[in-house]
């Protein structure tokens, strides 16, 4: 009777169906009687299979008869990694061993930033769990798999329907010797404001617990002040804590002369004070260029005194040339994606850096058959994401001028899209690079760039200069959230705001400057839970749970509400999930260890006069009729 109900309710029939549709109309519970999870995945590919998925509709199309992605075969087994020395020794015996080094030690990305920069974050879980494997006995020579945090967490349950948590505690499970990495924006956590304390060091004991040994913790406007509740959090868990400077601007420049060399020696410095294991240096946009790089890094190794592990973006074409250059100045660690996943607004390419130091002093030791081997799985597993590719055909130097770190890059030209002023990006790109100056040269990093994002793309929608921005005499509705970053909820940049884009945004109303932090009051987390308890009608609501929803209280709340009605669909192949099956089709899908659903679609009806669609399955051999409506 729900189904029914729910599949014939005019919200849902008349298309206005949003996520918030089953929160908001409780009578469709008054027939509540549950359904079993393959009910419920049998509805979810039902109403796919029949609707498409919202997210994949109009969108490029995976080519036809793509086989499932098949990883490559786990070679040695129980073979040991960095993960079992951090267990055996702890986190100061990591970086002791990362400083001793003579090779180039790499980071994997693509199942965090890879996918993050290219397919706007959509990679499934199961595309990754089924790749651990293969990680762990044919790559156990990585320092870490960077695997979670950043966009991914709400990414997960916003548009993936599925629990990060348990991404994480899956991964984990299958690859228990090398370590699993993290990109935690400190006070940010992994949204977008700034959390009470007692959030933030909560959430980093979650994630602790459930799987992630390196915690790259980073501040959005590089202010040190606020990323000591999450790096103090990260030590008090025995996990390694990698302090993170960003890096904008050029050191080489003379005027950009804010963030120069001494700003950042100093920076490594404060993040050593603060009780960093190991330093990050993260170029998230990518824009340091060689020569540069063998200035840092050199100084950085000789006046902070911790090993140093390097991030960047490809959206230049020329981070490759960079990390060569930091391999030679003496760095200790670099990230790099599976080569199916690099380049562009992702990072450079493992197995060409891997190839570039073979047989040098800083041969990484790594086996490139296994990375060429995996990299085929990950070319497999991308040619499903067809829809969410961004199109963007060549490197750009352009980057040099708006600053815009790759997460963000193809995700604002999407907003820009979206708001008509497609043909316009340049501009945008250029407005993009004022409003950084006319907020005083700041670091562009998740949740700052947002900020200065969302100001760029009003500036040209509006039609406004930055002149017109700063003169007294033109008002200005501001976006809200500059209005909130002025009144320092996301901290300081180094020297403040300029006062008078400080005091034409707040007009007149006076900013906070010390860190928000101290003034946000502790959540109570025993009543967050017993009212969510409430909430979710007495779901049991774990700790996992209960972190996710203090991070993003409604997407979290929404997701339950789908899981509810569609189940763990987290299981079903990835073609699946966005295109449906077609007649003639079977599937399978592991919804527990051991407790697999073979699936069949027999046929698709026609539509009745209610508007309904009968569709056939076989379900483990027996036939199941599913009805839904037919909303096209
Ligand atoms: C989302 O994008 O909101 C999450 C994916 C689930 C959406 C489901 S798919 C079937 C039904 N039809 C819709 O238009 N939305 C839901
Ligand atoms: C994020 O915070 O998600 C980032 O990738 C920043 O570079
Ligand atoms: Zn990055």
């Amino acid at each position: 009777a729900f189904v029914e109900n729910l599949l014939k309710h005019p919200t849902f029939l008349s298309n206005q169906y949003t996520t918030t549709f089953i929160d908001e109309t409780p009578e469709l519970f008054q027939f509540k009687r549950r359904r079993d999870r393959a009910t419920k995945i049998l509805t979810y590919i039902a109403d796919i299979t029949v609707n498409g998925h919202p997210e994949t509709a109009g969108r490029v199309k995976p080519a036809e008869g793509l086989k499932a992605p098949k990883p490559p075969i786990p070679q040695r087994e129980g073979v040991s990694g960095t993960r079992n020395l951090l267990e055996e020794k702890g986190p100061q015996a990591i970086a002791d061993w990362l400083a001793d080094q003579k090779k180039l030690v790499l980071t994997d990305t693509t199942m965090r930033d890879g996918h993050q920069s290219l397919l706007a974050t959509r990679m499934r879980s199961i595309d990754m769990i089924k790749a651990a494997p293969s990680y762990a006995a044919n790559l156990p020579e990585l320092f870490s798999i960077e695997c979670w945090g950043g966009a991914t967490f709400d990414v997960a349950y916003r548009f993936l329907q599925e629990c990060p948590w348990q991404r994480l505690r899956d991964l984990r499970a299958k690859m228990p010797n090398v370590m699993t990495q993290m990109l935690l924006r400190a006070s940010n956590g992994v949204g977008y404001t700034n959390y009470p304390d007692n959030v933030v060091q909560e959430f980093v004991r979650q994630a602790a617990t459930t799987g992630v040994d390196v915690f790259r913790v980073f501040d959005s406007l590089n202010w040190v002040e606020n990323m000591r509740v999450a790096m103090d959090a990260v030590v008090e868990n025995n996990k390694i804590c990698e302090g993170a400077i960003c890096y904008t601007g050029d050191i080489l420049n003379p005027d950009r002369a804010k963030y120069d060399l001494q700003y950042y020696v100093n920076m490594g410095k404060d993040l050593k004070a603060a009780g960093a294991h190991i330093l990050g240096l993260k170029d998230m946009a990518g824009l340091l260029k060689p020569a540069a790089a063998r200035l840092l890094i050199k100084a950085l190794k000789e006046e902070v005194g911790l090993p140093l592990h390097f991030h960047t973006h490809d959206t230049s074409g020329i981070s490759a040339a960079t990390v060569l250059a930091a391999a030679e100045a003496g760095v200790d660690a670099v990230d790099a994606a599976m080569d199916a996943f690099s380049g562009g607004t992702s990072q450079p390419c493992l197995g060409s850096i891997v190839e570039a130091l073979a047989h040098t002093e800083r041969d990484t030791g790594i086996n490139i058959d296994a990375v060429r081997q995996l990299s085929d799985y990950w070319e497999q597993v991308r040619a499903q994401y067809a829809a969410f590719e961004s199109g963007i055909p060549a490197p750009a130097s352009e980057v040099y001028l708006h600053e815009m770190p790759g997460g963000q890059f193809t995700n604002l030209k999407a907003q820009a899209r979206s708001l008509g002023l497609e043909e316009r990006w340049h501009e945008v790109a250029r407005t993009y690079a004022d409003v950084n100056h006319m907020f005083g040269d700041i670091v562009k990093v998740t949740p700052s760039s947002k900020v200065v994002g969302d100001m760029a793309l009003m500036m040209v929608s509006q039609n406004l200069t930055r002149e017109q921005v700063e003169d007294p005499a033109v008002d200005v509705a501001f976006p809200d959230s500059v209005i909130d970053m002025m009144r320092g909820n996301l901290g300081q940049p180094p020297g403040g705001f300029p006062a008078k884009i400080v005091k034409k945004v707040l007009k007149g109303e006076k900013a906070d400057t010390s860190r928000p932090g101290a003034h946000l009051q502790p959540v109570d987390l025993e009543a967050t839970r017993a009212s969510l308890v409430k909430e979710l009608e007495g779901f049991k609501v774990d700790s996992e749970d209960l972190n996710g929803y203090l991070m993003y209280p409604k997407v979290f709340l929404d997701y339950m509400g789908r899981h509810r009605v569609y189940g763990p669909v987290r299981t079903l192949p990835t073609r699946t999930f966005f295109y449906g099956m077609e007649p003639g089709e079977e599937i399978a899908a592991e919804i527990d260890p051991g407790k697999t659903l073979e699936v069949r679609l027999q046929a698709v009806g026609e539509t009745n006069e209610d508007g309904d669609v009968k569709v056939f399955f076989e379900l483990n051999g027996q036939p199941r009729v599913i009805r839904v409506p037919n909303r096209l």
